[in-house]
């Protein structure tokens, strides 16, 4: 009672004022984060023009007068390159915009009249609008802060040989080779290390490539000026046993197990502690986007390990009380959306599966969000729309198809397949019955960019804050 008369005056003080809002866009490498800054950027910038955002009263209701980019807080943070994404989405051919490399984060001034409950009705305010974009590598770091050197190695997908990881190994052929003849206990070889942890770095570039996500550590794929230097140069020892833990700790300081230890402390405390400390503080809401599908297309063995790596990510963003994040940087996020993100690559009909999908696959952080009391919703949506709804006749009845043109530029009309609304089982891979191909942007002449649920997603992560 007392807390919602708090806020109710909150609101009253607030309304008519500035307000700021701190947005992090969050997710794994690939899973549409510029897509998304982009178009929510666009979109934000059209609203009440020709945008078409039906979903998001504020803009339905043409109380959105106007967004424009202001100069960010942060001045020594990379602006996000909206207008290099538009330009590639405007090209002929239309392109996907580049991957980012860095963080980068862009403001927006939004000026808006307040809603009908509003006691200045007649005036415009603003809302001050901060986005993040931070690249996927570095936030599968976050986990590793949960960890000491022995527990990070034994929890890496190839600490044991399991037949789970057959398609991993394979890609870390080379490392697997190199690590078998290195003895813990044996004295360091800076040169060997140097090598076998370039091994594992390819492996672990060679695993993106491949659709894998749960890879770590997250600065071996995008290692930028700390290239070469040995606190890049560690890697998981298979073999290790937990009860092996106070013979290993009794190892000399020059063996290769101490210093591995200390290379993996000092890329905590001085790599990812940094980070997170600088820049992935202070947010007040956060939209998580996962690549769904994505996943789905590459197999059981990509599936499962996406689903690996949501879980430890998600558990270290732990919004409750008792989460190494909060206990380390307290953050207040207010709000969460966690999103199935490039939908136009399934038939709408599948889009209610794809978010029962999204909340099984992440069922355990979901339960754990709502016992704190955050809340959350979990949506599918499509930034920049690639693909359009179409029905096909086949063997004498109707049914869905995508229309779209893939990346080589060949037109295609497909149906990609039904997207389980459980976590698929050994019978679902065994029919194999998904496949699309990545599609090309379409053009969008002069109107603005196609989407699908953009707008349901700006109405959940802002629509209050336009009240
Ligand atoms: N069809 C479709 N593809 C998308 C969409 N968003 C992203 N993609 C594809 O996914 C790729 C990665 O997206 P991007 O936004 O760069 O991911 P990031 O690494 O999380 O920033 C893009 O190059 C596109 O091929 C979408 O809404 N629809
Ligand atoms: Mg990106």
């Amino acid at each position: 009672m007392r807390q919602s008369l708090a806020r109710d005056f909150n609101d009253l003080l607030e309304r008519g004022r500035d307000r700021q809002l701190r947005l992090a866009v969050t997710g794994l490498s690939r899973s549409g984060k510029t897509a998304f800054l982009t178009s929510l950027v666009h979109q934000l910038r059209h609203a009440g023009l020709e945008a078409r955002l039906d979903l998001f009263p504020a803009a339905r209701e043409g109380r959105i007068l106007g967004a424009q980019r202001v100069a960010q807080q942060d001045l020594g943070v990379p602006r996000f390159p909206y207008d290099e994404a538009m330009l590639a989405l405007d090209d002929t051919p239309p392109r996907w915009p580049e991957p980012t490399r860095g963080i980068s984060e862009l403001r927006l001034s939004i000026r808006y009249r307040p809603g009908k409950r509003g006691m200045f009705r007649s005036e415009t305010a603003h809302l001050t609008l901060d986005l993040f974009d931070y690249p996927g590598e570095w936030l599968l770091d976050l986990p590793l802060l949960g960890h000491d050197y022995l527990s990070w190695s034994l929890a890496q997908p190839l600490a044991t040989d399991s037949p789970l990881h057959n398609e991993r190994r394979a890609l870390f052929g080379d490392w697997l080779e190199a690590v078998k003849g290195l003895d813990p206990a044996a004295e360091a070889d800076e040169a060997s290390l140097a090598t076998i942890a370039e091994h594992y770095a390819r492996g672990l570039r060679e695993a993106r490539e491949a659709g894998f996500a749960n890879l770590q550590p997250g600065r071996f794929l995008l290692p930028g000026e700390l290239s070469g230097a040995p606190v890049l140069q560690f890697f998981p020892l298979p073999g290790l046993a937990e009860h092996d833990r106070a013979s290993l700790a009794a190892l000399p300081e020059q063996s290769v197990y101490q210093t591995l230890v200390r290379r993996f402390s000092h890329y905590q405390q001085h790599v990812v502690k940094p980070f997170y400390r600088e820049h992935f503080r202070r947010f007040d809401r956060q939209i998580v986007l996962v690549d769904v599908l994505g996943a789905l297309n590459a197999g059981p063995e990509r599936f499962e390990d996406l689903s690996h790596a949501l879980s430890t990510l998600m558990k270290s963003f732990d919004y409750g009380k008792r989460s190494l994040m909060s206990r380390l940087f307290a953050p207040r996020i207010d709000r969460l959306a966690i999103a199935a993100t490039k939908a136009d690559h399934v038939t709408p009909e599948q889009h209610g599966n794809l978010v029962a999908l999204i909340e099984a696959l992440l069922a355990d952080p979901l339960q754990d969000l709502r016992y704190a009391d955050v809340p959350v919703r979990a949506m599918s949506l499509a930034s920049i729309r690639a693909t359009q709804a179409r029905e096909v006749e086949h063997q004498g009845k109707r049914t869905p198809a995508l229309r779209g043109t893939t990346l080589a530029g060949e037109e295609v009309l497909v149906f990609p397949g039904e997207v389980p609304a459980r976590l698929p089982d050994a019978e679902f891979w065994a029919r194999q019955g998904f496949d699309f191909p990545a599609f090309r942007p379409a053009p969008r002449d002069n109107g603005t960019l196609p989407h699908i649920r953009l707008d349901s997603a700006l109405e959940w992560l802002l629509g209050d804050k336009l009240q």
